[in-house]
């Protein structure tokens, strides 16, 4: 039987397991990745494990969501973060040259290798054919000290592309008509791997727009395969060397297959407050828009930035319209300033932002009261702009800058100007032949190891972890319903400047959701009463932040109890010696009120006897609710000992 990209790639780094959907495996890692917000904790992570130098390939260090230097923490952070890379061996990437996803497509991604990031868009990568994952920063840690990184193997969709899209629609309504199928949860230990002759029109940075946000279905990652599309992006890039052709075989076998037909695809939206709630703009055409961004990791290529260029050259934003553009890289900038669509975004009345997550991750431009927030981003959750009752709707880029002269949404394939013109150009803009080519502010490690680590009074250690307790004896602190975010439980925007202080950040745990749950939590902690956090389904979807499990666990969280948790958040639970218990029978969801005193006597002995189920005691109801420990050796033994940190000082 045939293989599929996916399982080409795992079968050459294959470590341990079997290759067989479900199973857990342990794979080897080629390069990683980490971005500022989570890399401070992740390299204090690195360093308590005490290893020389970096083991992988390449291992790069970027500063895009932190730069926003108000206070001296962030510019300790970066200083600290370039200090480290300088002393083991990480290429390190400072703030002004962009986002990390972007910036490593760019320079540094190479078909057929492994990738790990702490970051949740790492999966970007897969439209340069990597198999790229986000990870919690301590898996990260292992995999640049040599260690292996485990995960499921998965089951591999086949999304077939037919057609070609029209001028108008754009990758990102590819990406969103997946949305609208897959929805955000359910899709856990999946891959989706495109396919079909649609691909014949996909450049690379369109496929990266789409592989980008297949993190937001919950998938392990997404892939395109290695093909000539691939090769001249490549060469572009003066970086034709890295190519190689890898694609399916012609009977590679799939889990499933579904088939888009590009040309009839239209523009579409993903309405408040999440991802997967798509609307076709039609729907939405004439309402009005306060705030237009365009940028992120999902939309800040050269492709569509210049496509913006051209749709405002020579028009004007409606007045009263926020309008703001965040170029993906430095060179993206340079490449659209040299070429004039920087002058026509300007010249139209957009205020040109800093080239790095900024709006993307609420660190500046939050909307106003009640405002409608047309962005270009991947992620919409209630509050992340900074303004909980914003709206905000994810658009195509196209959608987004005829937004911004009309005031209101408006469809790019019917929308016409005073004179009756499209607002389209008649072309859609397309890759450069060759990229500027500029590596100069990438600062490549020194060759010793007597450099200095600089670190500022912000940054802490990461808090000891304790081994599992005998029995488990606590509280319900918080019940949640289904789809709460890690931006739920750890919010970023103006806290993000606390990631490397774990006490201060705890202060923030599920701020928007219950302001009391610091409070709660850090009386029953200092009473040695466990905390036990309830939630339904898909706990922990988005971000792969582990302060989510890190910040909890430093409040004396120690399980939560849920219909079913996201894989990045799951493994980061067990990396802190959080036990993760999932409802046996999800009606047992309301049989737990916030409030309720609950136990697991003897839930040690269970767990390192190999339960696959264990009983929950709510003593206040009297109700015994089964849940499930189906866990593997590995994470029985993460548990056992309270986590990876603790669990790798164990191994020696
Ligand atoms: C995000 O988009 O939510 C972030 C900020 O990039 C996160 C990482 C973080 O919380 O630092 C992610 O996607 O993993
Ligand atoms: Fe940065 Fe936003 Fe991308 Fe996260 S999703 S890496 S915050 S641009």
């Amino acid at each position: 039987m045939g293989k599929s990209v996916a399982y080409k790639i795992l079968e050459n780094h294959l470590i341990s397991g079997n290759l067989v959907p479900g199973e857990e495996i342990e794979i080897s890692i080629d390069q990683t990745l980490t971005q500022d917000a989570t890399g401070t904790m992740a390299y204090l992570q690195f360093e308590a494990m005490g290893i020389d130098r970096v083991a992988t390939e390449l291992s790069v260090s970027y500063v895009d969501h932190n730069t926003v230097q108000v206070g001296f923490e962030n510019s300790d952070d970066h200083r600290y973060l370039q200090t480290v890379a300088d002393r083991y061996g990480i290429v390190f990437s400072p703030p002004g040259n962009g986002i990390c996803h972007q910036l490593h497509l760019e320079r540094f991604g190479v078909p057929g290798k492994t990738l790990i990031g702490s970051d949740s868009h790492t999966p970007t990568g897969g439209g340069l054919c990597m198999f790229a994952m986000g990870a919690g920063g301590i898996d990260v840690a292992v995999a640049m000290g040599g260690g292996g990184f485990f995960i499921t193997a998965p089951r591999v969709v086949e999304i077939r592309l037919e057609g070609k899209l029209r001028n108008g629609v754009s990758p990102k309504d590819i990406i969103l008509e997946v949305l609208r199928h897959f929805g955000t949860k359910g899709n856990v230990g999946t891959v989706f791997e495109y396919t079909g002759s649609g691909l014949a029109h996909l450049d690379v940075p369109d496929r990266a727009t789409i592989t980008n946000m297949g993190a937001e279905c919950g998938v392990t990652t997404s892939l395109f395969p290695s093909d000539e599309k691939t090769k001249k992006f490549l060469e572009a890039q003066g970086r034709g060397d890295v190519w190689s052709e890898i694609v399916a075989d012609k009977d590679a076998s799939y889990d499933t297959t579904i088939t888009i037909d590009l040309s009839t695809l239209e523009p579409l939206a993903s309405a408040p407050h999440s991802p997967g709630n798509i609307v076709p703009i039609a729907e939405l055409e004439g309402m009005k828009v306060d705030q237009v961004l365009i940028g992120s990791c999902t939309n800040s290529s050269y492709r569509d930035l210049s496509m913006v260029g051209e749709i405002l050259r020579g028009r004007k934003v409606k007045s009263g319209v926020s309008f703001g553009v965040a170029p993906g890289s430095r060179q993206v900038l340079q490449m659209i300033t040299a070429e004039g669509y920087l002058s026509d975004i300007i010249g139209a009345g957009g205020r040109l932002l800093e080239n790095a997550c900024g709006f993307c991750i609420g660190n500046h431009m939050s909307p106003g009261t009640n405002a409608i927030s047309l962005r270009t981003s991947n992620r919409n959750f209630e509050g992340r702009s900074g303004t909980l009752s914003a709206q905000v709707y994810l658009v195509s880029p196209e959608v987004a800058a005829i937004a911004a002269i009309t005031g209101v949404f408006s469809n790019p394939l019917t929308a016409v100007d005073e004179h009756g013109n499209s607002y389209l150009p008649q072309k859609p803009t397309s890759m450069p032949e060759s990229f500027l080519l500029d590596d100069s502010m990438f600062i490549q490690p020194s060759a010793h190891s007597d450099v200095k680590i600089l670190r500022g009074p912000n940054i802490g250690n990461p808090p000891e972890s304790a081994p599992l307790v005998a029995s488990m004896s606590g509280v319900a602190t918080i019940k949640v319903e289904d789809n709460i975010t890690t931006d739920h439980i750890m919010p970023a925007g103006a806290r993000l400047k606390y990631r490397s202080n774990i006490p201060k950040y705890a202060e923030f745990v599920f701020e928007s959701v219950d302001s009391e749950f610091f409070a709660r939590s850090s009386t029953h902690r200092d009473n040695n009463l466990a905390n036990i956090i309830v939630a339904g389904e898909s706990y922990g979807q988005g971000s792969s932040r582990e302060h989510a499990a890190l910040c909890p666990r430093y409040l004396g969280v120690q399980a939560v109890v849920a219909k079913s948790i996201e894989r990045i958040h799951m493994a980061n639970l067990f990396n802190f010696g959080i036990i993760p218990l999932i409802f046996k029978n999800p009606e047992d969801y309301a049989n737990i009120q916030q409030g309720d005193t609950l136990e697991v006597p003897a839930l040690r002995e269970q767990i390192a006897a190999g339960a696959m189920e264990v009983t929950l005691m709510n003593k206040t109801s009297g109700v015994s609710i089964m849940v499930n420990t189906d866990f593997t050796q590995r994470q029985r033994d993460l548990l056992l000992a309270g986590g990876l940190l603790l669990y790798t000082k164990q191994q020696g």
